[in-house]
């Protein structure tokens, strides 16, 4: 739903510019130093970009979801970790509170998830449980009004930059599935909460990962998600739906930037005496993947609607995440195969691209998960 396209409009032509004027001119850089520069965070922040999706109530931009997918295509056309620092408050690191927060939760953190003075980070995954999230071990157990929270978390996004996470952890020891699992939110300074090293990736350098520790973490109960215990897996799925939608819209936006690269570096380059977009086996390669991509947009707009309409968007959100992301590695493929030699070098950036967007197909849910869970909700009709 858009509620007013002349707003909308000028966000997106300002996030367009921004993207276009400084953060493009800055993707070897960051690359290359592993950090978004300061400035950039700044004016990230001045621009309301961590607030885009809470409500304005909160302070924050209120979009809904058919105009942050619009806005995440834009964003996306530029290196993925630049997103990545305040995708979480707008996603998964924030949504938890906003989704199923209680009214004294979502007053205590939104605004300053808004502004970007905290980030939000969202804490499921644990060194043996990751695509069977259900089976996770951390534990949080009730001790008078405070829950201790002990286990560990992998492969946490922001984790270094966060200033709160979102916990899954198990109250219910009895129940070893995901009846047992509550929600938490777990500020960085509480004693017993420490990082592992930074993770060294195979792509997206600038945006960071890393363990989680909680050794004997005291958790205010009033920090409990929805101040309800055994609802937590629950929320993390809600969580993951509208995540999932947006990894297919950062997946179709970087296809995008790829393929405009593409389509630039063939009617540049010169090959039997003639621009390679002449030959068409290149141009074919440029068609199926600009088919893709309107496929891959039309399917994220569609699935970002019915949610506005308050539907059910769990199979919508599987099929775009898994179609958009599976399209923007095929995209990567080709885009490196028009570049040539050039698309193996650094110096082109297009192999950046190659190794930053791989990460969609896994993230938020592999491949496989989506397929199950679209498959699952077909049987089960
Ligand atoms: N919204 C609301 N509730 C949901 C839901 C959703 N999207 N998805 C599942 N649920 C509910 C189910 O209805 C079920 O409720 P009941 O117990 O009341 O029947 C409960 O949650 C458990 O669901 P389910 O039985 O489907 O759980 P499973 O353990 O079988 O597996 C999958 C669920 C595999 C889909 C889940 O574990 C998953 O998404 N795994 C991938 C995790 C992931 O994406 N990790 C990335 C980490 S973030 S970067």
């Amino acid at each position: 739903m858009i509620r007013d396209q002349e707003t909308l409009t000028l966000l997106l032509d300002s996030i367009s510019r921004f993207v276009r004027e400084r953060l493009v001119p800055q993707e070897h850089h960051v690359a290359d130093t592993d950090q978004i520069p300061d400035d950039i965070v700044q004016e990230m922040k001045d621009m309301g970009l961590f607030g885009m999706s809470i409500p304005e109530a909160y302070g924050g931009m209120g979009l809904t979801m058919e105009e942050e997918v619009l806005a995440g295509f834009e964003i996306a056309t530029t290196s993925p970790a630049f997103r990545s620092l305040f995708a979480t408050n707008n996603g998964i690191g924030a949504q938890g509170i906003v989704i199923d927060g209680t009214p004294a939760q979502k007053a205590k953190y939104l605004p300053k998830i808004v502004t970007g003075e905290i980030i939000g980070s969202f804490a499921l995954t644990e060194p043996d449980s990751g695509s069977d999230a259900a089976s996770l071990r951390t534990t949080a157990v009730k001790e008078g009004d405070h829950y201790l929270i002990n286990g560990t978390k992998r492969y946490i996004t922001n984790a270094p930059e966060a200033g709160i996470f979102t916990v899954m952890a198990r109250t219910d020891v009895t129940n070893k599935r995901s009846g047992g699992i509550s929600a938490f939110i777990v500020e960085k300074g509480t004693s017993g909460v420490s990082l592992g090293q930074i993770d060294k990736k195979m792509g997206q350098k600038g945006a960071h990962t890393c363990d989680v520790m909680f050794d004997n973490v005291r958790v205010p109960a009033e920090n409990l998600i929805g101040a309800k215990e055994g609802i937590g897996f629950k929320t993390a799925m809600k969580v993951l739906d509208k995540g999932r939608l947006n990894i297919a819209a950062a997946s179709t936006g970087a296809a995008e930037r790829m393929l405009a690269d593409a389509v630039r570096y063939a009617k540049e380059r010169k090959q039997f005496g003639k621009a390679i977009g002449e030959f068409q086996l290149i141009q074919a390669m440029l068609a199926d993947s600009k088919a893709e991509i309107y496929a891959a947009r039309c399917m994220v707009i569609d699935a970002a609607r019915k949610r506005d309409e308050g539907l059910n968007v769990n199979t919508e959100a599987s099929c775009a995440k898994m179609f958009a992301s599976e399209m923007c590695g095929r995209v990567a493929d080709r885009a490196v195969q028009i570049f040539g030699g050039a698309g193996y070098l650094a110096e082109y950036g297009i192999e950046r691209f190659y190794r930053d967007v791989r990460l969609f197909r896994i993230y938020e849910g592999t491949t496989q998960i989506q397929q199950l869970v679209i498959a699952r909700n077909l049987l089960s009709a």
